[in-house]
């Protein structure tokens, strides 16, 4: 027998883990090594695993400031893809948000809804592409598979200039307009949390996740 095997006797039962625990030990055939086998499955299945998750819940400022798009997501952890489409808008000769992240996989589209022609490009970094010229009303995608951060720019428009972080997980998020910040579902253990912004540089943070409620985060990127 197998942890596989014991999985699909989990499901149709739906016991807690440690329902189950107490459910094997029933069942054990005493010292057995069919029991001794059961059991490593059952311990493997009570390990606090992805359904044991906290949030990170706070704010982000330089000095007293607080810091708005400023981009925070967990490092070296992997998660399906939550969202399968994004938006980076182009509007009065700017792109909206001017700060974006997205999971690797994410299908990100590049509406032009202004009055101007305009011609997204990237070339630093993370996925070099160049969309060409393409007028008002029209859509261009880009599916972007690396992680990494993408500067965008327009060749007709040199001051305009935007940013998608591409991270490998769905554990990210962008701090609004009060510097604040809330990731949620982060698997429990001591985590890796990047902080970046544009004009104020990275953070790295080694953060121990609870198993559940929160964990308050202030980030101090002015020092
Ligand atoms: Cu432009």
């Amino acid at each position: 027998m197998s942890v596989s095997d014991v999985i699909p006797d989990r499901s149709s039962r739906q016991p807690k883990p440690r329902n189950l625990a107490i459910w094997a030990r029933f069942t054990s055939p005493g010292r057995c090594l069919l029991g001794h086998i059961l059991s490593v499955a059952v311990l493997l299945l009570t390990v606090p695993g992805q359904s044991s998750a906290g949030e990170l819940v706070g704010s982000v400022t330089a000095g007293r400031r607080p810091v708005r798009e400023a981009v925070l997501f967990v490092e070296a952890l992997r998660s399906p893809l939550l969202h399968e489409r994004a938006m980076m808008d182009q509007r009065r000769r700017t792109f909206l948000p001017h700060v974006m992240a997205v999971q690797v996989g994410t299908r990100v589209e590049f509406p032009n809804h202004d009055l101007v022609y305009h011609n997204v490009f990237s070339t630093r970094d993370g996925k070099p592409f160049d969309l060409g010229l393409y007028p008002v009303g029209q859509t261009m995608e880009v599916v972007f598979r690396q992680p990494g951060l993408i500067r965008l720019f327009c060749n007709i428009h040199s001051n305009m200039s935007a940013f998608i972080w591409v991270v490998e997980n769905g554990y990210f998020t962008v701090t609004d307009r009060a510097g604040r910040f809330h990731i949620p579902g982060v698997p429990a253990g001591s985590r890796t949390v990047r902080v970046w912004h544009e004009r104020l540089g990275t953070r790295v943070l080694t953060v121990n996740v609870p198993a559940e409620g929160s964990v308050p985060l202030e980030v101090n990127l002015g020092s």
